[in-house]
């Protein structure tokens, strides 16, 4: 049965959201070549404002952070006008909307880069896989392993981004340090290579991540900042060799920051919930606060979880990518559409604002046989 109270308000610190939903940040690759988003994104996260909260796509905080072509960026005024109007339009439908701030570290290409510069990381470590250019897919190269002097540049950048995505009407920022980029690049010791106070022991590997999210919480409040993990995921080439204590110390350290919430990618991004060994509730017992479920949630699943005190608010992706009106499908029963994986990043708006909600008279229907 589904739990109703995941269809009942929740109180996200000073934030009401609607419902315990979560529309997961999705990678759509429609912004423009200079990371500008318009009419489509409007278009796309008004249809989604049922959900209790949407964390944006993620986003680029600079160039340098960028890994993917047409994928948003929150650094320039452009970028904070055009997401002001994306959140207006959420908010007007009763929507809340949360900004995940993104810097892809090595998962980068110098095509994608000023100057065709090589991208930056913790340490000179090539992924493997293929970054996706304005030319299609190129082999990742050998990154350039950063500086511990360059580090407060980075920071800055979170800080700049931060306060881009407040301007913009954002309800608050996502700290993205999950599935294989910079800051778990930092955290993993499959990308983190360094022998300095970055490096080597869980408390060195953590200490980037800690700095990046102290500065933004400076630059905004804890209420709201929230950060996004995925403690075994293998996605974009990254793994520890031994990650139950790495993320237990690290959301201890981040219970103490008394974050918005704690977004835990439970298993493989995208993929199987339970194919590598994880106590995922030992995470839950560390974090003194909110927390979010991701991976393969239906209501039933998050019902039962929420039922035991296993998670707050539940996160879904891609059944909001071809149901806008996703909550409203759950409460009712009503079947849901598919997705066409062909165009998840294909660009326009076919399979991006096109997916129909159900009618008033569906609604009706599914109602009654409910
Ligand atoms: C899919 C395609 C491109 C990027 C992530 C930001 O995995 C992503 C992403 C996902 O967090």
């Amino acid at each position: 049965m589904v739990d109703h109270k995941l269809f009942e308000p929740f109180d996200l610190g000073p934030i009401r959201l609607s419902n315990r939903f979560v529309m997961a940040p999705l990678t759509r690759s429609r912004a423009t070549s200079e990371g500008d988003v318009g009419d489509l994104q409007v278009e796309y996260y008004r249809q989604r404002a049922g959900a209790g909260l949407i964390v944006s796509e993620a986003t680029n905080i600079t160039v340098e952070g960028r890994g993917y072509a047409f994928t948003p960026g929150i650094y320039t005024d452009e970028h904070v006008a055009g997401w002001k109007r994306v959140t207006d339009a959420v908010h007007a439908e009763g929507g809340k909307i949360f900004l995940q701030l993104w810097h892809v570290g090595r998962i980068s290409h110098p095509d994608l880069q000023e100057g065709g510069q090589l991208p930056v990381a913790p340490s000179a470590v090539k992924p493997e896989g293929q970054a996706f250019t304005e030319d299609g897919f190129k082999p990742h190269v050998t990154p350039r392993a950063l500086e511990a002097s360059e580090l407060p540049r980075l920071i800055a950048d979170y800080v700049r981004a931060t306060r881009n995505a407040r301007a913009a009407g954002f309800d608050g920022v996502e700290v993205h340090s999950a599935n294989g980029y910079l800051l778990d690049q930092f955290l993993r010791d499959g990308a983190n290579k360094r022998d300095d106070e970055y490096g080597g022991s869980i408390e060195n590997r953590m200490r980037f991540p800690l700095q990046v999210v102290d500065a933004v919480v400076d630059a905004w409040d804890a209420e709201h900042v929230g950060i996004r993990i995925s403690p075994v995921t293998a996605a974009n080439d990254l793994a520890d060799t031994d990650p139950q204590p790495l993320f237990e110390r690290y959301v201890e350290a981040l219970s103490q920051r008394r974050l918005a919430y704690l977004h835990v990618i439970e298993g493989q991004t995208g993929g199987p919930r339970d194919n590598i060994a994880f106590d995922y509730d030992a995470l839950r017992a560390r974090f003194d606060g909110v927390y979010m479920g991701n991976n393969g949630y239906d209501a039933d699943l998050a019902g039962e979880r929420l039922e035991a005190g296993k998670l707050d608010l539940v996160c879904i992706g891609r059944p909001f990518i071809a149901n806008p009106d996703l909550v409203t499908r759950l409460k009712v029963g009503a079947p849901l559409n598919e997705g066409d994986k062909d165009t998840f990043y294909a660009g326009g708006a076919e399979g991006y604002v096109d997916y129909p909600a159900l009618t008033p008279e569906d609604l009706a229907r599914y109602a009654e046989a409910a």
